[in-house]
């Protein structure tokens, strides 16, 4: 076979390339950028004076890259990483449920000096009982059909951009989660659809986040 300068010069390069793939494959494959989820801090600051933002505040991504969240706090300051799509799936803390006049409240801790609080319902056969609300201090998602599913604590989430509610749940500094709880520390979320997603914090309502895929 013949070749020509020019054919012999090009070729040079792409034998090199071919030796370089066959020995190390790992150094020729581009890393797709997914791999390393971008951080955003949820607080931060020090101890005389947390930060309550979300840092950075805006953060531009592409369809298929991630982002994990943590809490860098160095005092025991929850956050919460919450996307809604509008402001009826905001999760209040606690939230008034009612069970029959008949439902019973004990403690599992006998002794123990708590009592829930019931209020009268609109019917004479049921009351209103006051509990905290799963849905505000737990990592769930809600899809556009109303159906929630909890996730486990520190989850990776695929968003597809359908959800109506996706709740990190209360994350915590690291080794500062009170006992009892869930010891959430992260969340991370891989944005699958391009759009301009913003988010709340729901223990601070007025902490917000932005979130822009391309
Ligand atoms: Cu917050």
């Amino acid at each position: 076979m013949h070749l020509t300068r020019t054919s012999k010069f090009l070729t040079a390069p792409i034998i090199v390339t071919l030796i370089i793939m066959v020995l190390y494959p790992g150094q020729i494959q581009a890393q797709p950028d997914s791999v390393t989820p971008k951080v955003v801090h949820a607080g931060g600051g020090n101890a005389t004076s947390p930060i309550i933002n979300f840092v950075p505040q805006q953060v531009g991504i592409k369809v298929g890259e991630s982002i994990i969240w943590d809490n860098p706090t160095p005092v025991a300051e929850p956050h919460s990483v919450t996307f809604m799509k509008d402001k009826k799936f905001f999760a209040d803390f606690v939230a008034p449920f009612i069970v029959t006049n008949s439902t019973e409240f004990q403690s599992p801790q006998h002794g123990s000096n708590t009592e829930p609080i019931i209020v009268p319902s609109q019917s004479a056969d049921s009351k209103v009982v006051l509990t905290v609300n799963a849905r505000a201090f737990n990592p769930v998602t809600i899809d556009s059909k109303g159906n929630a599913t909890y996730l486990p604590p520190n989850s990776q989430y695929s968003m597809d951009g359908t959800e109506s509610y996706i709740n990190s749940g209360w994350l915590w500094p690291n080794e500062l989660a009170p006992p009892g709880g869930p010891a959430i520390n992260n969340f991370t979320m891989t944005f699958e659809k391009a759009g301009t997603y913003s988010y709340v914090c729901n223990v601070h309502p007025w902490m917000t986040g932005l979130v822009t895929v391309n």
